[in-house]
């Protein structure tokens, strides 16, 4: 019970709002886990807003902060998470992290999440694709969206039993956890989530999508379901999607009719009882 779990999240930083490092600490923070952050950029907000300013850190930059930590002893974590990066190389040197870490400790987990895009719209350099494809034998769960699943796999994702296809071909390829966060069959008005485990039956989640263009909701959705991943496949999913649908909800409330995406910052802090204690009120309903 009393196993300190620890995180190195290596993500974005914005100084307001959340996405990134800001949308992975506190819930992970709430859900008991020690967080430690490297930053791989620090912006003044998202990038969704009509400007941004800020600036990237490099590879070098990234390598000289696990030197620290490693010279004082402080290098050693249970978890990893990883999102949005634009760097082939700053992959590889997750990659690297994740093999001395993971042959520090047999239980280490890593969740990937291999941000590329978004309804078939990409939004990192296209190299990022072949980069991910070339990593996915390193982390333990891996968390693409629909359009993410066909850019990896290669594969048109439609049907069901299409991401079911897809997601084997994932499996196959390392990942023993895979999680499609989000999918859209074709206009019936839900989203579906479809978790994976590999020699088990996939566990598929359905609820009513929400039309507002929320930033950082990935991100949110991963750490969850990081931090909850030691309950088993199902519970995580369960509790992670309980969360997300009350923080949304609480969002969309919060931005009454507006939905720029000052409004549509994620009401996290406000939301703290729904991390902590995942409410069974929100209408989501099994596969
Ligand atoms: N939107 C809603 C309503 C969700 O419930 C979720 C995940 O549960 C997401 C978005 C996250 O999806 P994506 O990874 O495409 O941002
Ligand atoms: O949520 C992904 C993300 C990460 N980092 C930055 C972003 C976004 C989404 O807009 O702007 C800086």
């Amino acid at each position: 019970y009393d196993i300190q779990r620890r995180v190195l999240s290596i993500q974005s930083h914005v100084v307001h709002g959340y996405c990134g490092n800001r949308s992975a600490t506190f819930p992970l923070q709430v859900l008991g886990y020690e967080v430690d952050c490297i930053n791989t950029v620090q912006f003044s907000n998202h990038t969704q807003y009509k400007s941004h300013s800020g600036s990237a850190i490099n590879e070098e930059e990234i390598l000289q902060l696990i030197k620290g930590l490693k010279d004082n002893q402080l290098f050693g974590y249970t978890h990893m998470l990883t999102g949005y990066t634009r760097s082939s190389s700053v992959l590889s040197i997750f990659t690297n992290v994740v093999e001395e870490l993971r042959e520090a400790n047999k239980d280490f987990v890593y969740l990937c999440d291999p941000v590329l895009g978004d309804h078939g719209l990409l939004y990192v350099p296209d190299e990022m694709i072949g980069a991910y494809k070339k990593t996915l034998h390193i982390p333990n769960i891996l968390t693409p969206n629909q359009f993410e699943l066909e850019l990896l796999t290669g594969m048109e994702v439609v049907k069901i039993t299409d991401a079911i296809a897809a997601i084997n071909s994932l499996h196959k390829l390392g990942p023993k956890t895979v999680v499609i966060t989000s999918f859209e069959l074709e206009g019936d008005g839900n989203l579906y989530c479809i978790g994976s485990q590999l020699g088990t039956d996939p566990v598929a989640f359905k609820f009513p999508k929400l039309e507002a263009n929320f930033v950082g909701s990935g991100d949110l959705f991963a750490a969850l379901f990081l931090g909850w991943f030691h309950m088993g496949l199902k519970t995580a999913l369960k509790n992670t999607l309980q969360t997300m649908q009350s923080i949304l909800h609480r969002t969309l409330k919060a931005a009454g009719k507006e939905r720029g995406p000052k409004a549509l910052e994620l009401q996290l802090v406000r939301g703290k009882q729904d991390i902590e204690t995942p409410p069974e009120t929100i209408e989501l309903s099994q596969v």
